[in-house]
């Protein structure tokens, strides 16, 4: 869509289908998001936290059906069905319509609709992209006003004569006259969709409050509609973290890295180095967007302004800087609340105290048998705030990708490191990650290993096998030399105990280390079946005590298992259909044939 009237147009449209109370403007102003949130505490939809420790913080409870993503009712409705591909659920366009036409049918009743212009990406970037949602939550509201850039300086471009992406959301909960209104309005799960018309750009979301499925900048727009847009104009639009690494001559790398949702990505992008003189700084914790510079390098800004992090597990030994990041101005959701106002979450390194009130908002003590946190209770908080932001997060070209890091969690087979042979394997490398599917999505095979091409499984918009041959026709628009290196990486190898072996966090700096010294060419690496692999004394470990055996597993090709992972891959390329890339069939051959040599 593009132009002031027919947003105008669009507006009225949806206000009279939806039968909204009234609409309002947002305008992006510090004011606005105030007598917003006043608004909220005051019905009872949000909590203060005590404001002398968490100034300007506010507590949501989820509806306990409405916690994650919902990737079965999740929908790319292209034109064709050939054209979403094998891995999306894909409906008829036409027919998808009807059916939400019906379900947002005076869906709005006895609530405000509010139209929320948004930029994603830093609003003087050419690269940046503008879109408008509607929604009759004011917790997207202000979810959307720390995420991503709203009101005033999008539509200023959006008035400019800018496309932007039509963004239409509704918790689809209806309220007749005097009904009381409860804290999260949603619908149930077989009325929840999550729509992208690829071809059309735009977005329907029904039915749902929560994160990726509500926020529809984020995994809607910035991934699935963006891969599209890529797509069609040459670049790549990615689930991956953006950070910048300093070494201790002051030299500077950026790396990307795909991970699955809740396998790390923030923490990494936040890391504290435990090697001395190094440091890492935030570009992105979520998406990244490149783009090929004029000299033939990747570039990439991140999207959003703002982290959706995974509350459990973040600490201040995990992750100091999210720590100090949520301190104000931070929308909590779902996690649990102490007696003196503050949150509290499962490996938040502080003991749990006596009387919690749990993320259903009951009494909770440490004898309790549930979590007193949801596993994927989330903080939404303001990228400006972090203390490890780097200065050019928000250059309008973005900044120069040096490397790019694959990997999910498998607790067998996959090495600490290794990195790729050719731009070509790397691709290969990405298309075959594999990962153990976490509470990020509402699904019954949490913990069961599944593939996520580039962690991208869930977030393509349109056919896996074109978005594959995309990556791989990078070496067409530049040479391969300019391009970046590919590493695969997994940090959660866990021993016969269950114990992870390699400590992560921090420690992961040492990895980084590794991958800059082969990307200045000044550390040799040995030669195997999967790739270049450090041996254990090229890894700097100073200060470490690990288990040298224990280590050495972990930098080791299993050939059986390998033998068993390239069926498997075989498999997973084959329910890809025809259109996979034979580049990447070529390089599975290619890596049975090394491994059987060994
Ligand atoms: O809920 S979100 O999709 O925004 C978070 C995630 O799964 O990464
Ligand atoms: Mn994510």
């Amino acid at each position: 869509m593009k132009g002031k009237d027919m947003l105008l147009k669009w507006v009225q449209e949806i206000g009279e289908l939806t039968q909204a109370d009234q609409v309002y403007w947002c305008n992006g102003s510090e004011k606005e998001l105030a007598e917003l949130t006043d608004m909220m505490v005051e019905k009872g939809i949000a909590q203060r936290l005590d404001e002398n420790v968490y100034p300007g913080c506010t507590l949501f409870r989820s509806d306990a059906s409405d916690v994650a993503r919902v990737e079965d009712r999740t929908f790319i409705a292209s034109l064709k069905e050939e054209d979403a591909g094998p891995t999306n659920n894909w409906i008829d366009p036409t027919v998808l319509k009807e059916t939400l036409n019906g379900l947002f049918n005076g869906s709005m009743k006895g609530r405000t609709l509010y139209v929320i212009p948004f930029c994603m990406g830093p609003v003087d970037s050419p690269y940046a992209k503008l879109g408008v949602e509607i929604t009759d939550s004011p917790y997207v509201v202000a979810n959307m006003a720390i995420m991503t850039r709203i009101g005033d300086v999008a539509l200023k471009r959006i008035e400019a004569g800018e496309e932007f992406v039509p963004c239409l959301h509704s918790v689809g909960a209806p309220l007749e006259e005097g009904e009381e209104d409860t804290p999260w309005p949603c619908a149930p799960m077989d009325k929840k969709y999550i729509a992208q018309f690829p071809e059309e750009r735009s977005i329907c979301s029904f039915g749902s409050g929560y994160g990726g499925n509500a926020l529809l900048g984020k995994k809607c727009f910035a991934l699935r509609i963006a891969s599209v847009i890529a797509r069609d104009e040459g670049w790549l639009a990615e689930h991956m973290l953006i950070l910048k690494l300093t070494n201790p001559q002051g030299k500077v790398y950026h790396v990307c890295g795909a991970f699955p949702s809740a396998c790390g990505k923030t923490n990494l992008a936040m890391l504290v180095p435990t090697i001395e003189g190094w440091k890492v700084e935030t570009v992105g914790d979520d998406i990244s967007w490149m783009h090929f510079g004029e000299d033939g390098r990747l570039y990439a800004i991140n999207p959003e302004s703002g982290f959706f992090g995974v509350a459990p597990g973040t600490s201040q030994g995990s992750n100091p800087s999210a720590m100090a990041t949520i301190q104000s101005n931070t929308i909590f959701t779902n996690t649990a609340l102490t007696d003196d106002n503050k949150v509290w979450w499962e490996g938040m390194g502080i003991k749990a105290p006596e009387h919690l009130i749990d993320w259903k908002g009951n009494d909770w003590t440490p004898q309790s048998k549930e979590k007193a946190a949801h596993a994927n209770a989330r903080f939404t908080t303001p990228a400006s705030q972090c203390p490890s932001i780097a200065p050019d997060w928000e250059a309008p070209l973005g900044v120069p990708i040096d490397a790019i890091l694959v990997g999910g969690r498998r607790a067998t087979t996959i090495p600490l490191v290794h990195e790729s042979f050719s731009w070509q394997h790397g691709i290969f490398l990405g298309s075959i990650m594999g990962s153990e599917v976490t509470a990020a999505v509402i699904s019954d095979k949490i913990g069961q290993v599944r593939r996520d091409p580039f962690a991208m499984l869930p977030f393509i918009g349109y056919h896996v096998a074109d978005y594959l041959q995309n990556w791989l026709d990078a070496t067409q628009k530049t040479e391969e030399d300019k391009l970046p290196k590919i590493f695969y990486v997994n940090w959660f190898r866990k021993n016969q105990e269950g114990d992870f072996i390699w400590p992560g966090f921090g420690d992961n700096s040492r990895v980084l280390k590794w991958i800059t010294q082969r990307i200045d060419g000044t550390i040799p690496a040995r030669k195997t079946a999967l790739g270049y692999m450090p041996a254990v004394e090229d890894l700097d470990l100073t200060g470490l005590e690990l288990d040298k055996k224990e280590l050495e597993e972990i930098l080791t090709v299993d050939k059986k298992l390998w033998l068993e992972e390239v069926k498997s891959i075989g498999e997973h390329f084959e329910g890809y259909g025809k259109k996979m890339p034979k580049e990447l069939y070529d390089e599975l051959e290619a890596l049975e044939k090394r491994l059987n040599e060994v």
